[in-house]
């Protein structure tokens, strides 16, 4: 396993663990610059310019660190390098399926993903935020879900209220007016270990937000979710050690929003937490160790 470091807002360079596998990899990409136009949304030129600066290189299984998760549709351009089909595994606070937003998105990359040709299924685990709350309302892609293309596991969640009706799916049960989610939260080890056994694929790609970790283990630009990082390195290892690892990409540092236009700053003005500027970022370094410490262990 290889380790990728691409520096878009100034985070990665606190996390000493990060930086340090990435120069001892090569593996440090400075993109300081395309960072503002990409920060929560871009346009396909950015995305363009991003892609042909992290061209792939043949290297090999790569952990790719992108700084904040308001960078997480930049996961979609690497794993499209993937020549094979695969299953996403999408760790996150946030089920990132919104439709109404640009479509290149921090909120939206989900469906992004599911446009690849190779990609046979997402599988999004551990959102405990509101956006399952009314979630056609707020834009979720349930089209996916209803088709048997995305399933959604909360780390914990009450039934959402929906319009329509729908099939129960191995994550939810239906009723009229409701979807009741299966949440993992209580039986984890065995649900990581049935899920392992439904993937579609051989090959997986592995997708980490780690707003999705409790406040106790990360501090990010977002809402936490409540994942002790314990359950998260566990399953790690259990995916590894059935399913091959394609690639693996990380966000969720804490970065000081600095965006480019009135646009930007509203929308991390109206989403973001307000109070994330005061949070302790020294958590995300220790995160950042045990995950890269797991991650070489379960990908050789
Ligand atoms: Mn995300």
């Amino acid at each position: 396993m290889r380790v990728r470091a691409i520096d878009l807002d100034g985070s990665l360079v606190m996390q000493p663990a990060v930086a340090a596998a990435a120069r001892r990899d090569a593996g440090w990409i400075e993109a300081a610059d395309l960072g503002p136009r990409l920060r929560l949304w871009s346009s396909a030129r950015g995305m363009r310019d991003f892609a042909q600066r992290v061209a792939d290189d043949g290297g090999g299984p790569t952990v790719t660190f992108l700084g904040s998760g308001d960078f997480h549709h930049l996961a979609v351009p690497l794993m499209a390098q993937v020549s094979q089909p695969f299953t996403l595994v999408h760790f996150d606070n946030h089920p990132d399926w919104v439709r109404f937003a640009p479509r290149w998105h921090c909120g939206s990359w989900v469906n992004r993903a599911l446009e690849l040709p190779q990609l046979r299924r997402v599988v999004t685990v551990g959102p405990c935020s509101d956006d399952l709350v009314w979630p056609q309302l707020k834009g979720a892609n349930l089209a996916a879900l209803r088709a048997g293309r995305l399933e959604l596991y909360p780390w914990r969640h009450p039934p959402s209220r929906v319009f329509g009706d729908f099939d129960d799916g191995p994550g939810h049960s239906a009723a009229p007016g409701h979807i009741a989610w299966r949440c993992v939260g209580g039986a984890w080890d065995s649900f990581v270990d049935e899920l392992c056994s439904r993937l579609p694929t051989d090959a997986i790609w592995i997708s980490i937000d780690k707003d999705v970790l409790r406040a106790e283990d990360a501090a990010t630009n977002w809402d936490q979710g409540a994942m002790p990082l314990s359950a998260l390195t566990s399953a790690l290892a259990r995916l590894a050690c059935r399913r091959r690892v394609l690639g693996v990409d990380v966000c969720g540092e804490y970065a000081p929003p600095r965006h480019r236009n009135l646009r930007k700053r509203f929308e991390a003005w109206t989403d973001q937490p307000r109070d994330a500027a005061g949070r302790d970022v020294s958590v995300n370094a220790r995160t950042n160790e045990i995950l890269l410490a797991q991650l070489a262990r379960v990908m050789p």
